[in-house]
């Protein structure tokens, strides 16, 4: 079972998701189209700023061994958009992160990070942009 509240997009409100990094410098929308991966919506998001991000917390109780995050992403246009998914541990602060670079065709990108201590941990998913001023769509996250 995912960890995250509006994984597909598919609520009319971007919340629990929200920009992070450069926040001001962010854009991101629900943004409702045919070509989604999963539903009929999407999350966009771009960035004027180097590593702007948008990003949803939760808490893993028990914890598990290991958290995973998987998401698909595309470039909103031709040019293709580098950016990266990652995951934290905001306790310890400390994250993995993975590299991706969007085309127009769907990608699926994830990212594992291993956990380690008994209590609930507080972890973020996280997908920052290093292509500027460029859309950079999102859909079908998932995180267990
Ligand atoms: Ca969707």
């Amino acid at each position: 079972m995912s960890y995250l509240r509006n994984p597909s997009f598919e609520a009319p409100d971007l919340a629990p998701w929200t920009r992070m990094n450069q926040a001001g410098s962010v854009k991101a929308k629900i943004w409702g189209t045919g070509d989604a991966r999963s539903g009929g919506a999407v999350l966009v998001m771009s960035t004027s700023q180097q590593e702007g991000s948008v990003a949803q917390d939760f808490t893993a109780a028990g914890p598990p061994a290991s958290v995973s995050c998987f998401a698909w992403v595309r470039s909103g246009s031709q040019t293709p958009v580098r950016g990266s998914l990652a995951l934290w541990d905001l306790g310890a602060g400390r994250s993995v992160s993975a590299r991706f670079t969007a085309t127009p065709e769907w990608r699926f990108v994830t990212c594992t990070m291993d956990v380690t201590g008994g209590a609930p941990k507080q972890i973020r998913v996280e997908f920052y942009l290093l292509t500027l001023n460029q859309e950079l769509w999102v859909d079908s996250v998932n995180a267990f």
